[in-house]
């Protein structure tokens, strides 16, 4: 249904400064050294690769302190997130559908804002471990990878560092949706409680079958099939097992052809329109083995979104 014309743009996102570890910066140039333009033009796309962070040195100036507001270094999250924004903004202005290669999660903020300025109308399926969902007054690292969505929906508004103001609060609570989920803050599952946000545990996924719950989801945010996609795929929501490299593994998570099914069955809708894959981490492998199945994964990740098929 969408974009007939097949083109998309890479859009890197060399940051690690929404958590304490160094290396998830590297993830966009190790996914692209594995050929990634390459895997997603030989489906059929036209590609380019954006470079919003180039010249930029936001790394350098990453610290482990939190401000007043109970974060870490909102001043150049906020600066990247920015830049991303405007970068994906003007791809989907342009009728290409943007890959946000991270990069920690984050950059989610800048991803997700701007599909929605885009398109008022766009749901979310965020698949992660994690909720990411920590407002600065209930975040207890002070990361804030664990805050874009909150940013994003605009909750407790007032508790926001200035730096955040910029980000365009337009998403719906009935429009975004979780699979994943493993490690749940209780502030966060307050939220989530409060919000009515359909959230699919891994309970979910033994409990229905992964093909049930991306179906579920699906009904719940894009019950009439017409809404475009924004999907935010943190890499960490497939076990430990098939994705080592990553900041925040948690046992007992996805199958690696579980995570793939959710991208082939967002490709199938024909409705995805941006994507992010984040939290690759090479730094964080023990073998060689860890980097080449994590970087693999992220790739494959992107492959079946953008519509490879089995057979
Ligand atoms: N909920 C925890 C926190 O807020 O620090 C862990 C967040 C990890 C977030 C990773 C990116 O998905
Ligand atoms: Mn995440
Ligand atoms: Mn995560
Ligand atoms: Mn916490």
């Amino acid at each position: 249904k969408f974009h007939p014309s097949k083109k998309a743009a890479i859009i890197t996102a060399p940051f690690s400064g929404g958590q304490p570890k160094g290396g998830v910066e590297l993830g966009p140039e190790y996914i692209l050294n594995a050929g990634f333009e390459k895997q997603i033009s030989s489906l059929g796309w036209t590609t380019q690769v954006k470079s919003p962070l180039e010249g930029t040195n936001y790394e350098s100036l990453k610290t482990n302190e939190k401000d007043k507001y109970g974060v870490k270094n909102a001043q150049i999250v906020s600066e990247c997130c920015k830049r991303i924004h405007d970068s994906v903004y003007s791809s989907l202005e342009a009728g290409e559908l943007p890959i946000t290669i991270g990069g920690d999660h984050s950059i989610g903020t800048a991803t997700v804002s701007a599909a929605l300025e885009h398109n008022e109308d766009t749901c979310v399926l965020w698949i992660d471990a994690h909720a990411d969902i920590n407002t600065p007054l209930t975040t207890e690292s002070g990361n804030l990878h664990g805050c874009p969505i909150s940013f994003i929906l605009g909750i407790d508004k007032e508790s926001y560092p200035p730096e955040f103001s910029w980000v365009p609060a337009k998403l719906k609570a009935n429009k975004l949706a979780f699979i994943g989920l493993r490690d749940v803050d209780d502030g966060e599952k307050k939220i989530l409680r409060e919000h009515k946000i359909p959230s699919f545990s891994m309970y979910h996924v033994d409990k229905y079958g992964i093909g049930k719950v991306v179906e579920m989801a699906l009904d719940k945010v894009n019950p009439e099939r017409k809404s475009p996609i924004h999907l935010s795929y943190d890499v960490d929501a497939i076990d430990p097992s098939f994705v080592p490299a990553t900041g925040t593994r948690v046992e007992g998570g996805l199958s690696l052809r579980e995570g793939l099914f959710i991208a082939e069955e967002v490709a199938q809708t024909g409705l995805l329109s941006s994507m992010d894959i984040v939290e690759t981490n090479p730094l964080l492998a023990e073998t060689e083995e860890h980097i080449l199945d994590t970087v693999s994964a992220a790739c494959a990740i992107g492959r079946c979104a953008m519509g490879q098929t089995l057979l």
